[in-house]
């Protein structure tokens, strides 16, 4: 169908000079001077920036290139009409100081895969895509994955509509300041019906690969996990004049609550974490009115997860009521469990064309989302330290060189049969 020399211009660059040559260029793409990490957020300039990377290098290649009605960003070789289609890609939005690789590494892999099967001199008899998914985190408005769930359909556009950031800016608001039609939002079935199959390249959230001595791996399942707002209703007051025992201080009930996180996580098996906290109003010498915690929470199976979090509940609600604070529970988001399909992984896993660790991972991915439509797999980097959503998230450079190359078989494999 397609031959991948055509689509593109000047000298065939290898898939690791591309690779090293956008990796940089991207670095210092959307970064705030003085920053610990990246804080590339949805809607944000930051966000424009790596945008007009993405759609700068699908250009540069001659590759047709598109947004959805979801603000996701694709570049197309060949016509996704014909169905079928290989789509690779990631994400490029990033959590509060989040690091480089989570999510870049994927779509930088993409583009440089597609530049080492040109120089391979190998003809696409599929379209391939590359996709660059909106907000997969969901630091600004607190739904991971809004891009690939909406376009799913497991987000509606009424709900998306109701997001809101720490600024009380909606969703659509802060589509529209970035130039994007938020009337337009919603399923689009369509499209995800005509892609074959989905891979997307992740750094390793995780020290599995770096324990068994491989570079790349492959993902066998996520597990299910979700958010859930936890607001703890006191009563402000002097911190200089009021007894400890007339207190009503929703800071203490929140870190009994942490406390017990902590504590039932480590029962069950599971992981159960408040990484984000807002307090009212604030002030050094003032008892807060209300502490908003959110708990980020994952397991196994669905069945512990629900477990773990209901302890959890009740635990709060318990202190709760010792404290005099009131506890109301709101599950932002859930993702189910994701497994992903069997024959895809084991196709994948034989284009390596050597023995890979098949692992499970805690970490929710856009992958997940696109599961439940299409046949989807994950490739894993490693990752020497194991440290993701931090500055100090780390892989080799031969790594990411290695995962181009296995990128690029795996793309291959599956359009160039
Ligand atoms: O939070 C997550 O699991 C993912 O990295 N978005
Ligand atoms: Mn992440
Ligand atoms: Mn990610």
């Amino acid at each position: 169908m397609s031959d991948v020399r055509a689509a593109q211009r000047g000298p065939a660059p290898r898939g690791a000079d591309s690779f090293l040559r956008m990796w940089r260029e991207l670095l210092p793409v959307g970064r705030e001077a003085g920053a610990a990490g990246y804080r590339r957020y949805a809607w944000s300039e930051a966000d424009a920036a790596c945008r007009a990377w993405f759609q700068g290098e699908a250009e540069a290649r001659g590759f047709t290139y598109e947004v959805d009605r979801n603000g996701n960003q694709w570049a197309w070789l060949g016509n996704p009409a014909d169905g079928d289609v290989v789509v690779t890609g990631s994400h490029l939005d990033s959590v509060p100081d989040g690091g480089a690789f989570d999510g870049p590494l994927g779509v930088v892999s993409a583009f440089a895969a597609l530049d080492e099967l040109r120089a391979r001199g190998s003809a696409l008899r599929r379209p391939v895509g590359i996709v660059n998914f909106g907000d997969e985190e969901g630091a600004r408005f607190g739904l991971a994955c809004v891009g690939s769930r909406l376009a799913a359909g497991q987000l509606t556009p009424e709900a998306a509509r109701e997001l809101r950031d720490a600024d009380g800016v909606s969703l659509p608001k802060a589509m529209e300041r970035a130039g994007y039609d938020p009337d337009a939002i919603g399923p689009d079935l369509e499209r995800l019906s005509r892609i074959g199959a989905f891979v997307e390249l992740h750094i390793e959230q995780g020290r599995a690969l770096d324990l068994s001595g491989d570079p790349v791996g492959v993902a066998s399942a996520i597990w299910p996990h979700g958010r859930w707002r936890f607001d703890f209703h006191g009563e402000a007051n002097h911190a200089g004049t009021t007894r400890l025992e007339d207190r009503h201080d929703p800071m203490l009930t929140f870190a009994n609550a942490v406390l017990a996180a902590r504590k039932k996580a480590r029962l069950a098996g599971a992981l159960a974490t408040f990484g984000k906290v807002a307090v009212e109003p604030n002030g050094v010498n003032a008892i807060p009115s209300l502490v908003r915690g959110w708990l980020d929470s994952r397991a196994a199976d669905e069945e512990t997860l629900a477990a773990v979090v209901e302890e959890i509940e009740c635990a709060a609600t318990e202190r709760g009521h010792r404290d005099g604070v009131g506890v109301t529970v709101t599950r932002e988001s859930f993702t189910p469990v994701v497994e992903f399909e069997h024959a895809l992984r084991d196709h994948v896993a034989k284009l390596l064309g050597r023995p890979v660790p098949v692992l499970p991972t805690g970490a929710g991915h856009d992958a997940g989302i696109l599961s439940a439509s299409v046949p989807t797999a994950m490739l894993f980097v490693r990752n020497p330290t194991g440290v993701s959503h931090s500055p100090a998230e780390v892989a080799a450079e031969d790594d990411c060189l290695a995962g181009v190359t296995a990128l690029a078989d795996v793309l291959e494999g599956l359009a160039c049969p």
